[in-house]
């Protein structure tokens, strides 16, 4: 496990970069990505962005003209904000065994890159490219605005659990070289476009309640992804939605795969361990936000089957450790 000077030291060593992000790619992976390779051009070096065909139109903008020519000759793959071999988009399947060095925060981090650094208590993985920018003297506006843009919305903007003291000094540093986060919160944190405000207005009022209103239950079936046009874009980060509702402390987003399977996203309060929810469909995560898959049942045996468990969950008493 590198520290984040060795990280400095080992980027200082090497010449050309491929630098890789994962499956779906958010704002954290795709932003430690831009920002990573910024601050090693700034250094002297050569590097470029595997192509991820997955990026959506809103984060688009900080990794545009960063993707990696088809004949690109790199020396050294970095993988950024992927804890899992699993989570390699398609094209980067060949680099599973490739990864000179993985940077990552995620407790789960499967061990696939030669070295690693893995810093779990960082809400953010641009939380420890900021502190790889430092070493490498390059906390410049160009790495600073990405890696804003990856620990704001790494953090549903400051205010998931995972939020620390570090989190606020990280962001403080980053608008100090003067880039404009104003704009960036606004972008990702106060505009929607008018399909997706048609989307929540419905599934706000489709919801539905159990367990006296402690458990809601969001579904978005194949069928209104069609009738209503939805885009992956337009679905993101819809899990959190039901956790606005006062009085719930477990909500469950059901969203329909195009093969049949249900998506599951459970986000909980302490009552409610989301991991042990998750687990008994060979899911998981973590305690406060796990995921799972439910194969071959209809729309209500799967709500049926997920609202039990989070029923059942948190009436068990509490024991054990925190995960
Ligand atoms: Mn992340």
């Amino acid at each position: 496990m590198l520290t984040t000077k060795e990280v400095a030291d080992f980027l200082r060593a090497h010449a050309n970069y491929l630098i890789l992000t994962h499956k779906r790619p958010d704002g954290d992976t795709l932003g430690c990505a831009a920002a990573l390779c910024h601050m090693l051009r700034g250094a002297g070096k050569t590097a470029w962005l595997l192509e991820n065909a997955e990026v959506t139109d809103n984060y688009a903008p900080y990794v545009d003209g960063l993707w990696a020519a088809e004949d690109y000759k790199y020396d050294t793959v970095v993988s950024v904000d992927i804890a899992a071999t699993g989570l390699f988009p398609k094209n980067a399947e060949a680099f599973r065994d490739k990864v000179d060095l993985a940077v990552d925060h995620h407790p789960s981090y499967e061990g696939f890159g030669k070295l690693c650094c893995v810093r779990p208590e960082c809400a953010a993985c641009g939380e420890i490219l900021y502190e790889v920018a430092v070493e490498l003297g390059q906390l410049t506006p160009e790495v600073a605005l990405p890696l804003y843009v990856a620990v704001s919305t790494d953090t549903g903007c400051f205010v998931y659990s995972n939020v620390t003291a570090n989190t606020h000094r990280v962001a403080a540093a980053l608008m100090e070289t003067g880039v404009d986060v104003r704009a960036v919160n606004k972008k990702h944190f106060r505009t929607k476009t008018k399909k997706r405000l048609a989307l929540e207005g419905r599934l706000l009022s489709e919801m539905e309640y159990f367990d006296g209103g402690r458990v809601v239950v969001v579904q978005v079936p194949q069928s209104m992804i069609r009738e209503m046009g939805l885009t992956e874009n337009d679905m993101d980060d819809l899990a959190a939605l039901g956790g606005l509702v006062e009085g719930q402390d477990c909500s469950v987003t059901m969203k329909e795969l195009e093969n049949g399977d249900w998506k599951i996203s459970v986000r909980t309060g302490p009552r409610v361990n989301a991991t042990k929810v998750c687990e008994k469909f060979g899911g998981g995560g973590h305690r406060a936000a796990s995921g799972c898959v439910i194969k071959g049942m209809t729309q209500e045996a799967a709500k049926n089957a997920i609202v039990a468990a989070c029923i059942e969950v948190g009436a068990a008493p509490a024991c054990g450790g925190a995960q």
